[in-house]
């Protein structure tokens, strides 16, 4: 696809295969560095970061029971922070560039990056979502690139998107609002609120989705309106990938949307002013 047929392709799906982006040789410095995370994690941990955090507790564990080693899927916000490599990947002039074109915007800040280990086993998390109702941001002209650090497929737990949904009305912003005040008239008034097509969606099994299949090194992207998950890893092999979220020039925060995001205490500006600083670098 050249350049004008990929922003073409993300405006109306809301998503976009990019292909490859990286090189052998950096796919493994960042697979070498989430193992040092990881080593590092599994000894007495890091907290030097207020957004650290260590994954994801198998289902129906209390945090205690499960303990580190034990925990199902492993999370690890604003590598960049960590690791040399990691830090390169958020910089790379292809992912950057193609993060400004299609928010059509000069330049990209990053809100925060994230690996994803999706390791064999107990794995199942990460149910369809819309990620822009989860961040203290807006307006919603932000985007996240999806990187491979190994074969993502079908089977290991690909991405899986539902294409147009991003600009489906149902599921905007607006209707979001309402939706937030039905509900809180419901709770008001001592009854349940009514089912929403959005609720429906997030019940929904991902592989309903379309995959997008990667080699690793590849990357997709996908806007922070698009409904996409991810299916178990029901594979004997190890999914991880790195996920960075840009946000176009202007994008401010707007603390009522998620007012308990961990990256709030990293926040230096006020509430309504474009989100910017050192915490949110310029890719
Ligand atoms: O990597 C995964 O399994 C899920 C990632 C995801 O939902 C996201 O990037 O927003």
């Amino acid at each position: 696809m050249t350049p004008d047929e990929q922003l073409t392709y993300f405006d109306t799906n809301g998503y976009l295969n990019r292909g490859p982006v990286l090189t052998a040789a950096e796919v493994e410095a960042m697979r070498d560095g989430l193992d040092r995370v990881i080593s590092l994690e599994r000894g007495d941990g890091d907290d030097s970061s207020v957004e650290f955090k260590y994954g994801h507790d198998r289902e129906g564990d209390a945090p205690e029971e499960s303990g580190r080693d034990a925990r199902a899927i492993h999370q690890y916000v604003n590598m960049w922070k960590r690791d040399p490599a990691y830090e390169a990947a958020i910089h790379n002039p292809k992912i950057a560039a193609t993060a400004c074109r299609l928010l059509r915007t000069p330049r990209v800040r990053l809100w925060h990056d994230q690996v994803i280990s999706k390791p064999p086993g107990d794995n199942a998390h990460f149910g369809f979502h819309q990620d822009f109702y989860f961040w203290p941001l807006g307006p919603p002209n932000i985007v996240s690139c999806w990187l491979a650090l190994d074969d993502a497929t079908v089977d290991t737990g690909c991405m899986h998107v539902i294409p147009e949904s991003h600009a489906d009305p149902r599921f905007s912003p607006e209707a979001w609002a309402r939706e937030t005040s039905a509900a809180q008239t419901a709770r008001d008034e001592g009854r349940p609120a009514e089912k929403t097509e959005r609720d429906r969606m997030r019940e929904a099994d991902p592989s309903h989705g379309i995959p997008v299949e990667l080699a690793a090194g590849d990357c997709m992207f996908h806007h922070c309106l698009n409904f996409h998950g991810t299916p178990p890893n029901v594979t004997d092999r190890q999914r991880r990938a790195f996920v960075m979220i840009f946000m176009a020039e202007g994008v401010r925060y707007n603390h009522a949307q998620s007012p308990g995001h961990i990256l709030v205490p990293t926040i230096e500006v006020a509430d309504g002013e474009p989100l910017v600083g050192d915490a949110f670098p310029v890719a």
